[in-house]
């Protein structure tokens, strides 16, 4: 019997509430969908959401869900360097600050992660309606 790796769903959240939300989050979907050992296997509709914790305009909120044979941290890496891509700052000192472009690891299959650079299932998701309606 051929040996087979079974890879879990990996569940991301995608927010933008400066630049063109709506551009950003489209593009960056293709973008994912073209990350090493990654397949893009689903996509949620797009939702308008007030800020929350947070400031400036309205968000444009989605959730994705992917296979891949990275890392943890290696796919962390990816989605920071495409946040990069899209202008994103990190003011110093601002909490939730505005932004281009944030993605977040929500679920890594049923797996737990808890690392300095990443804490998965994500410690807020379950407050938080702008990612739990799309997942649902
Ligand atoms: N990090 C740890 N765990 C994770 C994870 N599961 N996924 C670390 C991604 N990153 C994770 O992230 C700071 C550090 O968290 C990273 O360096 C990584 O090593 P960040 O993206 O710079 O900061 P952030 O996005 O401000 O933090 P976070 O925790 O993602 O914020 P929240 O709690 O998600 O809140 N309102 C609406 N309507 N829509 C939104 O999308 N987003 C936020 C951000 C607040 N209000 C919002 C929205
Ligand atoms: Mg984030």
């Amino acid at each position: 019997m051929s040996e087979q790796t079974i890879e879990p769903l990996v569940v991301l959240g995608l927010g933008a509430n400066l630049g063109n939300p709506l551009e950003t989050l489209a593009g960056v979907l293709k973008e994912i969908g073209k990350l090493p050992q990654t397949e893009l296997v689903a996509v949620s509709p797009f939702y308008k959401t007030a800020p929350v914790d947070s400031s400036g305009p309205d968000y444009v909120n989605a959730v994705c869900a992917v296979k891949t044979a990275l890392a943890p941290q290696e796919l962390l890496d990816e989605l920071q360097r495409l946040e990069n891509l899209h202008g994103r700052v990190r003011p110093a000192g601002v909490r939730n600050a505005p932004r281009t472009l944030d993605l977040d690891v929500l679920l890594w299959g049923s797996q737990t992660i808890c690392t300095s650079r990443l804490v998965v299932p994500h410690p807020r998701m379950h407050e938080r309606a702008f990612v739990l309606r799309p997942l649902t």
